[in-house]
Order: C-alpha cells, then sequence, then structure tokens
C-alpha cells in the first residue's frame, strides 16, 4: 500500500504542479502529511552567491557579493546585469561599488508592482558618499546603500540608478577582534512588507556605540518607502527610517503569511543566534559597548567579543557578559528561539508557502552557516522552525533533510513553492517539497 501510495504522489507531481496540492489537500486527514524533501544543484561556480528574488513567471535575479547582479530568466538564459568596479562581463556597472570581507554586493528584492513599475532593489559597498568621513573605525562611515533600477521588459539589462538610502554605516579598518577585517556586519537583507514598504536589515560594523544608537544606521531595522523615506508610523526616536534597533547582524527577514508579523534571523558572537518576531519601535537588546552594564574598556571599543575574545569558553559566561537580547532594556524584543546558547551562524531565512510543503507549510525555514568554535558543533544545515502564534517562542525545531551539508547563505521561495539557496560553496540549490 504504502509503495503503490509513493508511487501514486511521484506521478502526480510528475504530470502537474497543481495536482500535488490537490493530492496533499485530499489526503491531509488521513496520514500525517509528511512532505519529501529533496536537493538539486540549479547553478554552480558561482563567486559567493548572496541573495536571491524571483518573478512570478521564474526568472531569478541573484547577487555575487564581490561581481554584480545577474538573472537567470525562466527560459534559462544568464544575463550579467550590473558589475561591480573591476568586475567583468557586466553590460552597465557602478565603479563606486566595491566587496571588502563580509560586505559587497548583497541584498536583491523587486517591487511588490514590479510586473507594472519593472523597479528593482540592490543593497551594495559604496566609496561615493564616503565624504569627509571613515577616516578611522570610530566615525561615522557611510559605505553601505541602497539603489533602484529600471529592468528591461526583457531582463536584458537594467538601467536609472537612484541611491534611495546613502549611508547605511560600514566599518572601514581592521580591529582588534575575531573576523576583525574591514566590512564586518553590514546586514544587507531585504524584504517587502505586506505594508508596502521596504525593511531592510543592517549591522553593528563592530562599532561599540550602534546598538543603541538611533542616529546612524547601524544595528538596525529600516522600514522605508521606495524612495527611501521612512514610513510616518516609524516609532523609534531618532532617524525616521528605524523600524527597530539593537540588532547585531540582520541577514535573515522575512513575513509571516499567515498574519504579516516580521522575524529576524540573526547570528551570535560565539553564543545564541536568534529568531526574532519585531515590534515597531522594538528594540533588539545588543549593546556591545564598553563601560558599560559592568563591563570594562574592550578592545577598540566592541565588547561583542568579550570576555576573552580569543579563546573558546562557555557560551553562557559570554551570553551574560555581552548578551544578545539585554533583559535590562524595557522595549526588549526577546527572541523566541536562541540555538540553545549556541552560536553556529544563522543568516537567512524564509517561511515555507505552499500546500506542497504538508505540514511544514509556514514554519520558518532558516539557513545555518556553521561555525564551530570552543566546543560549539558546527551547523552547515537549514532548520525548519515551528513558530508559536504570538512569536515568542518555539514549538519545534528540526533539521531539514535536505541531503547536503553547506554554509546556507541566503534563503527564498521560489515561484514553484520551492526553497532556493545560496551558498558561500558557489551554488544556488533548488529544495523541492513534494
Ligand atoms: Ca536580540
Amino acid at each position: 500500500m504504502k509503495v503503490l501510495s509513493n508511487v501514486f504522489t511521484v506521478i502526480v507531481s510528475a504530470m502537474l504542479l497543481t495536482a500535488t496540492s490537490v493530492y496533499a489537500e485530499h489526503h491531509g486527514s488521513k496520514g500525517m502529511n509528511v512532505p519529501k524533501i529533496g536537493s538539486m544543484v540549479v547553478m554552480s561556480g558561482l563567486s559567493n552567491p548572496w541573495d536571491m528574488t524571483f518573478t512570478k513567471d521564474g526568472s531569478m535575479f541573484f547577487t555575487e557579493k564581490c561581481d554584480g547582479l545577474s538573472v537567470k530568466t525562466a527560459a534559462g538564459k544568464t544575463h550579467k546585469l550590473y558589475g561591480m568596479k573591476g568586475s567583468k562581463g557586466y553590460k552597465s556597472s557602478g565603479n563606486d561599488l566595491f566587496c571588502s570581507g563580509q560586505a559587497g554586493m548583497l541584498g536583491v528584492e523587486l517591487d511588490p508592482n514590479f510586473k507594472k513599475n519593472r523597479t528593482l532593489y540592490l543593497y551594495s559597498t559604496s566609496n561615493k558618499y564616503h565624504g569627509s568621513g571613515c577616516k578611522t573605525n570610530f566615525e561615522r562611515c557611510d559605505g553601505n546603500i541602497v539603489m533602484k533600477f529600471k529592468v528591461a521588459k526583457d531582463l536584458s539589462g537594467i538601467s536609472g540608478r537612484t541611491d534611495i538610502v546613502k549611508d547605511i554605516q560600514y566599518k572601514p579598518f581592521e580591529s582588534n577582534q575575531p573576523f576583525g577585517g574591514p566590512g564586518a556586519h553590514n546586514g544587507g537583507r531585504m524584504a517587502f512588507g505586506p505594508d508596502g514598504y521596504l525593511y531592510v536589515g543592517t549591522g553593528d560594523r563592530h562599532r561599540g556605540i550602534c546598538g543603541q544608537d538611533n542616529t546612524l544606521l547601524c544595528s538596525v531595522v529600516l522600514r522605508i518607502d521606495g524612495n527611501g523615506k521612512g514610513h510616518p508610523k516609524n516609532k523609534v526616536k531618532g532617524d525616521k527610517r528605524i523600524y527597530t534597533y539593537g540588532h547585531r547582524n540582520v541577514q535573515g527577514l522575512d513575513f509571516r503569511p499567515s498574519d504579516g508579523q516580521l522575524f529576524t534571523a540573526e547570528h551570535g558572537p560565539w553564543h545564541n543566534d536568534e529568531i526574532t518576531a519585531l515590534v515597531n519601535g522594538g528594540n533588539g537588546g545588543w549593546d556591545p559597548k564598553e563601560k558599560t552594564a559592568g563591563r570594562t574598556a574592550c578592545p577598540d571599543q566592541y565588547c561583542g567579543y568579550e570576555p576573552n575574545q580569543m579563546e573558546g569558553m562557555t557560551p553562557a559566561v559570554r551570553a551574560a557578559y555581552t548578551p544578545m537580547s539585554d533583559t535590562r532594556f524595557k522595549d526588549l524584543m526577546p527572541p523566541a528561539w536562541n540555538n540553545n546558547g549556541y552560536s553556529q551562524g544563522t543568516g537567512s531565512a524564509a517561511f515555507l508557502k505552499g500546500k506542497n510543503w504538508g505540514i511544514y507549510e509556514g514554519r520558518f525555514a532558516t539557513g545555518i552557516m556553521g561555525i564551530g568554535f570552543g566546543g560549539t558543533p558546527g551547523g552547515m544545515r537549514i532548520d525548519i522552525v515551528d513558530l508559536a502564534k504570538d512569536g515568542l517562542s518555539v514549538k519545534s525545531v528540526i533539521h531539514m533533510p535536505v541531503g547536503v551539508s553547506k554554509r546556507f547563505r541566503g534563503l527564498e521561495m521560489g515561484p514553484d513553492n520551492a526553497l532556493y539557496a545560496t551558498t558561500d560553496e558557489g551554488e544556488i540549490y533548488k529544495v523541492s517539497a513534494q
């Protein structure tokens, strides 16, 4: 019986995509409706592919951190659209765009009305707005930007660049930290909310004051319109573009389909990766400032890896010294999940959409990049997280059976209800459920 029913599933799925969802609905009440999950490589040989975004008819835009933006059309043709300084083969390029360490061309997102207005948003490091800043690590450095473009009807090129955010903070020089090179912690993920506004994740760029300073665009999630203007109802006091603050490095950002609640997935500093439900005006509770909350001076005025930053130590001791979610803040948004106190590199997230995901439909997929340190086991996996309705806890976390272990950098749902994943190893995977 079981074999027959499996064969039936495969045949139906192969015949017609819609048939799969009919099957799942029909049999949902009888079995446990557990999907069969498998993965395949759809692109390889890329250089640090970071983010993806899809048109409704299946064309995929993707970024490569040190190269630029490309699109793979639904027909299978790849166009190299917009390159960075020194990159080759792109139809056009921006000579102000560069990469360094974790920084470079990161997020890409299409306007919700893309079919009509052909608008695309792109996040990158740029030297165009450094001005008189960026001379040291301890001053303002406007080095990450959000650009807006028009995409040609046949997807062969983009044009009309307008920079809508010019002052996201950037780390210009090496400092005395682990992973201390220039370009640390830029955030870079973007998503449109059900309210039609663009949400942009940023990072603390290894600057101690960033966590709780709302005059600078660092450690925050922005909520802006398509011209870069803040939502009139943003509640944070300070820069009116800020939706939430107190984040470490927001690289995972997605809205829950059932109610539009925004969640972030963040990478912890050798303790506490976090998934958090965001609230307008809320504080993520990250404050790596020195000489505060019982801390002494820290290397380069940044306590993010203290105490004892170069050595392994009990994550709980580190977590108490510079917490990912400091409970002394009254406006703290508590994490729903903290990876049992470990940091293994949570860096991307996407809600699973489509009946083909069976019991996992609506759950939160998070990509983990596997840093093992000081007794913490490596990760390199995708988790499936069942979040509670109130967003304050999780009901279960299981590892997605994708069949490979990679540094999963970006996750995005495709219009075919498959989950797509970029890896630091240079691939884009398609993870299917049926
Ligand atoms: Ca937090």
